[in-house]
Parts: structure tokens; C-alpha cells; sequence
């Protein structure tokens, strides 16, 4: 399927968004897929007016209604599932089912949105005072800023615009400008949805609602900087996450960071070396290691390594790397070749250090501008400085322990703290990495790997990985302003804490 036809399944009028400032690129074989405008900073200006504009309009429309909205832009994905996954597919280079599971896991977010827009609850908490009540009431923030990464080009612009959609906030999304394809494609089916939508509901989706800005760091920075939108929500480096931070916390606004991760995992002398070997392999070496939740540092008790390595060593040197296309592809493209290029000088650097490499070499496709590698398993015999740096490639770094403590101390002497896992069956071991005392990161996994996570939990990390969270449980209240509302229905005015005033 050809970039027209999918555009064409899509239905997407290129027409708006071409010019010559962005090359849509594959890194499927370096092909250009589309050239196109990039936005000045007076258009952002104007895009961030015109959401800032619809935010008066839908801030008031019942939040269920809102949810409406959203069913229906959850029906538009899974109708068009396929084209957008194949979209993804060659823009981001991700295999099919993959590009398919990101396109799902934008409607698995959607129908958690609907279901949440009936549930945006507040408390009622008892006063001290006699005749009066307290509660909380939560109202829509304002217009939430997205910046997204070229890993997950669509599904997390989407954990976020689900959420802020019927928590009454309009969205301006700023993609990477490695995939603005697809999100030229979701702006499309995001505005079909709203067609849809207006021949029952008329005048209820305000213009303007999403906005898109297409372009490079610059346009970015207008949207944080806006003193019009009180929330950015950024996936992407530590180093433009801290840059977001600082513009930010200048104007006092809201973040939600979600930046690197150095994932972990500890094998226990107890853990099922199959499970282990299907685990460690599909986190470390699938999305050819560019999520954040990616595999990077295996954490293995020296009673099994002997065992497990060679395992997986021989799976690392026997999954099918090519044409993300081709149906039995297990791993597709880097990127691009500054990720190559990055791959390289961290795996030079494990050998100055010490480490043994396997594989991490170039997999000829044809094409010179397009990046396969075999993914790469190094064992280090400690945890030096480039095992603490996350580099975004299949690269797994193989550290032996002796005793658990020793494991979790390793585990988390990382500057990162998104996503970790143990395998083990020891009840005390599984209990203790989840404890106060065990794995200092957002999500921690027991007996299964560290990506792979489902929208119904809260996901982000901690310390360098930014400490947002995003998609489910009750990450929406970061999207809403909380009111303290107290209500006096007695005849008396009673202070709080006793104090007297009388007048
Ligand atoms: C990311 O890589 O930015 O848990 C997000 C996972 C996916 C999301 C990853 N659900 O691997």
C-alpha cells in the first residue's frame, strides 16, 4: 500500500498542509513520503488563540456530552484502524502489529474517556463548622499543550487529547517533525469525527478544538511559552523535557513530563527462564529498542546467567530484522542515522568500559537511507557510565549479582525511573521490589516485561523520567482545576479553627 492509497483511505487532502519547509521521510527505506509547510511562530499565535477561543465554548458543554464527542472519534479510528496503522508503520518505521497496537491503543483510551466523562468526581468532606458542607468540584483547565515524541507518534498525542477532550480542554499538539504525517492523518480523523458528530449534535463541537502545529523546535516553543495555555504535556528527551520545565515553572504552569527511561529488570534465581527469555526479548529488542519502556539493562543472579544468556543471545541473533511491511518482521528500522550513529558510539563506549558485545551491527536492506541493526546484548561486568545513559536503540546491557539487595541497589542507581520489572516466584522478592524499599520507578512489573503497559494504568516515571502521568486511573485530574467549595445553609457565620471576630 503506497502513501497515496492511504492518504486516500484516510481521506486527507495533503493540498493544505504541503510546501517546503518538512520532508515526511520512511525509515523503512528513506523514501520522502510527503514535503510539507511548517508553521511561523504567528501561526502558532493564531492556532493557540483560536483553541484558547473554543476552551470558552466547550468548558461549558455537559462533560458526558463531551464524552459523546469522543465515542464517536473512537468509532473514526477503529473504521480507519488500518490505513493509520500502516500510516505509522511508514512513517515511524514500527512493524504492522505494532503501528496496528498503537492505533488500538488509541481506542482503548477513547472508550476509557467516554466512561470517565461520566465519572470526573469530587468529594464531599465533612466541615467543622455546624451547617456547613465542603466539597470538591473539578472544572476543565484550559488549553493543554501536547508535545509528542516519533516512537509513539499517535497513541500518546491521543492518552492525552482523549483526556483533556471531555475534561473540557481544548488540545494543541505539537508532533515530532520526524512523523507529522501522522498526525496530519489524526487531525483528519479527528476533524471527520467532529462532521459526524454535528449531524446530531449541532454547534456542540466548538471550531478550533484541536489544533495542530507542524514544524521544528521553534513552534514548540511559542505553545510553552503561551501564557493562554496552562498545561504542556511533553514526551520526549531529559534535555527537552528540562528545557519545557524551565519556560514553564517561568509562567508557573502545569507540566506532565514523561521523558527517558533506563528500564530494568532482575532475574531471580526462581524465575521461569521461558518466560524470561520471551520477556526480555520483545522489551529489549522490540520497536528496535526505541520505546521509552524499552528493555535496557538486564539485572541477572549469577546462578542462571550461564543458563539464560546463551538463550538469549541466540533469540538477540535470530529475530527477523527488515521490512516492517513484510509480515514476519520482527524488527523494523532505527529512526534514523543520528540513531544510528548514537547506537554506534554507545556500543564503542561499552567496549571501553569493558563490555562484550553481541551483534548491534548494520543489517544491510539496499537502501542507504535506511537504518536496520541487530539488536545488541553486552554483557558489562559492572554498571558504568553508558549503561546509565539511555540510548534509544535495541541495545542490553547484562549485569550479574550475587544477592538481591545488591540487584535492587544496581536496579536503581540510574538517573532514570520510568518502567522496571523482576521475574522470580520468590513471594518475598516480588513483594520487596514493589515495597517502599524496592524499585524506585512508575511502573513495576512482576513476571512480566517492562513496555508494553495498558492504557487502564497511570503511566510515567520518576527522577529524570519527569514524574508526569499520563492515561488511565487518575491521571485526568492533571487535565482539570479543583475547586474547594464550602457552603454555609446555617443562619449562624461560625469561623474555622474557633477563631472569633466579632463585629
Ligand atoms: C513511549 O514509549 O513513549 O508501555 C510510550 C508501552 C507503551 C507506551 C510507551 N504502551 O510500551
Amino acid at each position: 500500500m503506497a502513501v497515496n492509497d492511504i492518504l486516500a483511505a484516510l481521506d486527507i487532502d495533503l493540498a493544505q498542509w504541503q510546501g517546503n519547509a518538512l520532508t515526511a521521510r520512511s525509515p523503512r527505506d528513506g523514501a520522502t513520503l510527503a514535503t510539507l509547510a511548517a508553521d511561523t511562530a504567528q501561526d502558532a499565535e493564531r492556532k493557540i488563540d483560536a483553541a484558547h477561543a473554543a476552551f470558552a465554548k466547550w468548558r461549558v458543554v455537559p462533560a458526558p456530552l463531551r464524552g459523546e464527542f469522543v465515542r464517536v472519534f473512537g468509532n473514526v479510528l477503529r473504521e480507519h484502524k488500518e490505513a493509520l496503522g500502516k500510516l505509522v508503520t511508514l512513517e515511524a518505521g514500527k512493524i504492522q502489529s505494532e503501528g496496528l497496537g498503537e492505533v488500538q491503543e488509541m481506542i482503548d483510551i477513547c472508550d476509557f474517556a467516554v466512561g470517565l466523562s461520566r465519572q470526573l468526581y469530587g468529594l464531599t468532606i465533612a466541615s467543622e463548622r455546624p451547617g456547613h458542607r465542603m466539597m470538591e468540584t473539578w472544572h476543565p483547565l484550559g488549553v493543554c499543550g501536547v508535545i509528542s515524541a516519533f516512537n509513539f507518534p499517535v497513541a500518546v498525542w491521543a492518552w492525552n487529547a482523549a483526556l483533556a477532550f471531555v475534561c473540557g480542554d481544548p488540545v494543541v499538539w505539537k508532533p515530532s517533525e520526524k512523523t507529522p504525517l501522522t498526525a496530519i492523518a489524526c487531525h483528519a480523523l479527528f476533524s471527520k469525527a467532529v462532521r459526524e458528530f454535528e449531524k446530531t449534535h449541532p454547534g456542540v463541537v466548538p471550531d478550533g478544538l484541536l489544533q495542530l502545529l507542524i514544524g521544528a523546535r521553534d513552534v514548540g516553543a511559542v505553545l510553552t511559552a503561551s501564557p493562554k495555555v496552562p498545561l504542556v504535556s511533553a514526551t520526549g528527551s531529559v534535555r527537552m523535557g528540562i528545557e519545557v520545565a524551565h519556560v514553564l515553572s517561568k509562567r508557573l504552569a502545569r507540566s506532565i513530563l514523561e521523558l527517558g527511561g533506563n528500564n530494568g529488570m532482575i532475574v531471580a534465581p526462581s524465575a521461569d527462564l521461558d518466560l524470561v527469555v520471551r520477556a526480555v526479548t520483545f522489551a529489549a529488542v522490540g520497536t528496535a529498542g526505541q520505546r521509552c519502556t524499552t528493555l535496557r539493562r538486564l539485572i541477572v543472579h549469577r546462578s542462571v546467567a550461564d543458563q539464560l544468556l546463551p538463550r538469549l543471545e541466540k533469540a538477540f541473533a535470530s529475530v527477523k530484522i527488515g521490512d516492517p511491511l513484510a509480515a514476519d518482521t520482527l524488527v523494523g528500522p532505527l529512526i534514523d542515522r543520528a540513531s544510528f550513529d548514537a547506537m554506534q558510539s554507545a556500543l564503542v563506549q561499552a567496549r571501553a568500559e569493558g563490555g562484550e558485545v553481541r551483534g548491534g551491527e548494520r543489517v544491510d536492506t539496499g537502501h542507504d537511507d535506511a537504518y536496520y541493526v541487530r539488536p545488541a546484548i553486552v554483557r558489562m561486568p559492572k554498571q558504568t557510565a553508558v549503561v546509565e545513559r539511555e540510548t534509544f536503540a535495541p541495545i542490553l546491557y547484562v549485569l550479574v549479582y550475587d544477592h538481591f539487595d545488591e540487584a535492587l541497589a544496581v536496579h536503581n542507581a540510574v538517573p532514570q525511573g520510568l518502567s522496571s520489572a523482576i521475574f522470580t516466584n520468590d513471594m518475598r522478592e516480588a513483594e520487596q521490589f514493589m515495597s517502599a524499599a524496592g524499585s524506585d520507578c512508575g511502573i513495576v512489573n512482576v513476571n512480566i516485561g517492562t513496555s508494553g503497559a495498558e492504557i487502564g494504568g497511570a503511566f510515567g516515571g520518576e527522577k529524570e523520567t519527569g514524574g508526569g502521568r499520563e492515561s488511565g486511573s487518575d491521571a485526568w485530574k492533571s487535565y482539570m482545576r479543583r475547586a474547594t467549595n464550602t457552603i454555609n445553609y446555617s443562619r449562624e457565620l461560625p469561623l474555622a479553627q474557633g477563631v472569633k471576630f466579632d463585629v
